[in-house]
C-alpha cells in the first residue's frame, strides 16, 4: 500500500504577499476558491484521492480561519492513521525565525513530522490549482530507483521564466536545472515535449514545485542549514550527486499564486468545459460541509456564471462571473466577470434594519461591477460603480487594492453608496 510509505508536506505559503490582500487577514492556505473551497483544499483533495493520507500543513502564521476549516472539514476514522496536520512556524529557544524559505520551513518543521514512519516524502505546493495521482509519479520513483524526483510540465517561453526550466535525458534523469532564468538565458533550454505541446509553443520543462525525495536523503540534505529554498537550492545542487528524476505530466496544471492567475483561474471555471473540471466523481475536490439552503435567484439575467450554496440573488445581469456562499446582490445591479467570495453568515433581519447609514451586506441596488475580486463579508452601497480593467494602474486604498487591472475589494469592506472606481 503507497499509503503507508508515505506522509506528504503542503507548503502553505511564506509572506502570502504575491496575494495581498487576500492574505492580510488570513494565511495563504485559508483563501477561499471557487465559491466555496479554500486554496489547502486542492492539495489535500489530490492527496486524498491518491490514498495518501497523513498530511503536514506548513504556514508562516496560524490562523483561526485555517485551523477551523481543517478541523471542521478533514475528520478520518478514530480507526484510521489518516490525518491533517497544520504546524505554523514557531519560534523556540533555539529559532527565534520564520520560515526563511521552502526548504527551510521542512527543516524547522521535521522534527514533527520524522517521528512518522515512511520511506518517501511528497512535497507539495499550497498555491497550485491541478487534479493530479500521486501514485503515478511515486510508482515512476520507486521504478527509475531515483532519490528525488520533480514533477515536470511543459510551457511556453512567457512563463518559463517564472519557473525552474530543466532539462533531462532518454531516461528522464534532470541533467540541468535553472531557477526561474531570464528572457534572454532561455536559449538553449528547450525540450522535446510531444506534438500537442510543440503546438501550444511549450517548449520547455518547468518543474511544478511538486518533489518527492528519499527519507534518508531529505534528512542528510536538511542538515546543510544554508540552504533554504529547493527551487534555488536544494534541486539544482543535488541533480549531479542524486538520481533525479523528471516525471513528466501534461494535464491541467496552474500556479495561482498572484492576484492574477488566482482571478483567471476563478473565472475559468465558469468556461462550459472549465480544464478544471469540479465535476468528477473519481477526482472530488473535498470542502467543508455547510448545510446551506439552496441558492435564490430572482428574475436575474444569467450567463457562463457559477454560483454556490445559499446565495440570494436579485441582480438585474450576472455572467462570467463566480458567486461565492451566502452571497446577497441587489435589484437593478450588474456583474461582469467578477469573482465574489460572498460571506462567512447571514446578517439577520434586526442587523440589517440596525444598517441604516452603513450598506448591508453583499452588493446593493443599481451596481455596476467589472473585473474585481470582492472578498468575503463586504458592503457595497447602492449605485456603486466598480470598473476594473487594464486601464487602471495598481494602486492600494485602505478598502481595496488595484493589481494588474483586477480591483480586490478587502474582506470586510464598506464601499459607500454611489462610489465609483
Ligand atoms: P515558486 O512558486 O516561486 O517556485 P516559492 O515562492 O518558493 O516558489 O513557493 C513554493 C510554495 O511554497 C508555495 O506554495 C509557497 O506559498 C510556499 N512557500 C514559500 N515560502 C514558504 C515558507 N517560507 N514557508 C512555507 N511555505 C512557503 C517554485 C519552485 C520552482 C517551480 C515553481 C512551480 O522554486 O522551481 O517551477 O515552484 O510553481
Ligand atoms: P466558512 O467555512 O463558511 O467560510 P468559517 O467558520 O471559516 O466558515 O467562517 C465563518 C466565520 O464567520 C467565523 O469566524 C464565525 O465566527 C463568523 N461569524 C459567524 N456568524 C457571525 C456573525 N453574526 N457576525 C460576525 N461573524 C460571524
Amino acid at each position: 500500500m503507497i499509503n503507508n510509505k508515505v506522509i506528504s508536506i503542503i507548503l502553505g505559503g511564506g509572506q502570502g504577499s504575491r496575494l495581498f490582500p487576500l492574505t492580510e487577514s488570513r494565511s495563504k492556505p485559508a483563501v477561499p476558491i471557487a465559491g466555496k473551497y479554500r486554496l489547502v483544499d486542492i492539495p489535500i483533495s489530490n492527496c486524498i484521492n491518491s490514498d495518501i493520507k497523513r498530511m503536514f500543513v506548513l504556514t508562516q502564521f496560524n490562523s483561526a480561519s485555517l485551523n477551523r476549516h481543517i478541523k471542521n472539514t478533514y475528520h478520518f476514522s478514530f480507526m484510521s492513521s489518516a490525518f491533517v496536520d497544520v504546524l505554523a512556524a514557531e519560534q523556540t529557544p533555539g529559532n527565534s525565525n520564520w520560515f526563511q524559505g521552502t526548504a527551510d520551513a521542512v527543516r524547522q518543521s521535521m522534527h514533527h513530522f520524522m517521528r512518522q514512519d515512511f520511506e518517501y516524502v511528497l512535497i507539495l505546493s499550497g498555491d497550485q490549482l491541478y487534479q493530479m495521482d500521486f501514485n503515478k509519479m511515486i510508482k515512476a520513483h520507486e521504478k527509475s530507483g531515483a532519490e528525488i524526483s520533480v514533477a515536470t510540465i511543459p510551457v511556453n517561453a512567457k512563463d518559463a521564466t517564472s519557473f525552474g526550466i530543466l532539462k533531462s535525458d532518454e531516461n528522464n534523469l534532470i541533467t540541468s536545472f535553472t531557477e526561474k532564468p531570464s528572457s534572454d538565458k532561455l536559449p538553449g533550454w528547450e525540450s522535446e515535449v510531444s506534438e500537442e505541446m510543440q503546438e501550444k509553443g511549450r517548449h520547455y520543462l518547468a518543474s511544478m514545485g511538486i518533489y518527492i525525495f528519499n527519507r534518508d536523503l531529505l534528512v542528510e540534505l536538511m542538515e546543510d542549514e544554508s540552504t533554504v529554498d529547493f527551487g534555488k537550492e536544494i534541486i539544482p545542487q543535488n541533480i549531479e550527486k542524486h538520481k533525479t528524476l523528471s516525471y513528466q505530466y501534461e494535464g491541467y496544471w496552474t500556479d495561482i499564486g498572484n492576484i492574477d492567475s488566482f482571478f483567471e483561474a476563478n473565472i475559468a471555471l465558469t468556461d462550459a468545459l472549465p480544464e478544471f473540471n469540479l465535476y468528477d466523481n473519481l477526482k472530488q475536490i473535498y470542502t467543508r460541509p455547510r448545510f446551506l439552503p439552496t441558492s435564490k435567484i430572482l428574475g436575474t439575467m444569467i450567463n457562463k456564471s457559477v454560483f454556490a450554496d445559499g446565495c440570494i440573488i436579485e441582480a438585474a445581469k450576472i455572467e462570467q462571473s463566480v458567486v461565492g456562499i451566502r452571497a446577497k446582490i441587489g435589484k437593478e445591479s450588474t456583474v461582469i466577470n467578477t469573482y465574489m467570495m460572498g460571506s462567512d453568515y447571514y446578517e439577520t433581519l434586526e442587523e440589517i434594519e440596525q444598517n441604516q447609514s452603513t450598506p448591508n451586506m453583499g452588493i446593493g441596488e443599481r451596481c455596476f461591477i467589472k473585473n474585481t475580486i470582492i472578498d468575503k463579508n463586504c458592503r457595497i452601497g447602492n449605485d456603486v460603480r466598480i470598473n476594473g480593467g487594464e486601464h487602471l494602474a495598481d494602486r492600494e486604498e485602505q478598502d481595496y487594492v488595484i493589481k494588474s487591472g483586477v480591483v480586490v475589494i478587502k474582506k470586510n469592506a464598506v464601499i459607500p453608496e454611489g462610489f465609483t472606481i
